[in-house]
């Protein structure tokens, strides 16, 4: 019981920092795994000048997404999300720098890719709000949480980026 607070503290402590430390959480959705945009979405991100904590290939379990979309639970589409999203494996992400949690949604871009300029995510590479290709913690706040159900403590890597003096 003690363990699993220290490791909960611990775990709402790193991702809760804020400044050149916020992170968040991404996850590449089984359509562009099936579609090989994993390394052009991965490669926007580091281009940015963001940094990697964490990386898995996951097939996610149907309570891990009930958890991860449950302000959902009430629309029309829940059960049909959750079923896309099982329906192979995800690439689940931690991202780290300045705003990131802001700035990964203005680079994966509106929710529906009708509505997503190009030049984003969403806006270049696919066309049905039910196949989105991505998502992304929309507060820092969420990011904490869904960080917290997708990834154990030990999977975040602390590491320095040896770039981050010509970034910041
Ligand atoms: P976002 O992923 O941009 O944060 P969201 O949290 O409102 O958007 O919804 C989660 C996912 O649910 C979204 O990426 C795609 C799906 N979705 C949202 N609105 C939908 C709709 N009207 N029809 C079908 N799927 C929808
Ligand atoms: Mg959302």
């Amino acid at each position: 019981m003690i363990c699993f607070l220290l490791s909960l503290f611990s775990q709402i402590f790193q991702s809760g920092w804020t400044g050149v430390n916020e992170r968040t959480f991404i996850a590449i959705k089984p359509d562009a795994v099936q579609r090989k945009l994993v390394g052009q979405i991965i490669q926007r991100f580091e281009k940015k000048g963001f940094k990697l904590v964490a990386l898995k290939l996951v097939q996610a379990s149907e309570d891990l997404l009930l958890d991860h979309y449950w302000d959902l639970r009430n629309k029309t589409f829940f059960s049909e999300l959750i079923h896309y999203m099982r329906s192979g494996p995800v690439v689940a992400m931690v991202w780290q720098g300045l705003n990131v949690v802001k700035t990964a949604r203005v680079i994966l871009g509106e929710t529906n890719p009708a509505d997503s300029l190009p030049g984003t995510i969403r806006g270049d590479y696919c066309v049905d709000v039910g196949k989105n290709v991505i998502h992304g913690s929309d507060s820092v706040q969420s990011a904490q949480k869904e960080i917290f159900l997708w990834f154990k403590h030990g999977e975040l890597q602390l590491w320095e980026h040896h770039s981050t003096p010509w970034i910041y």
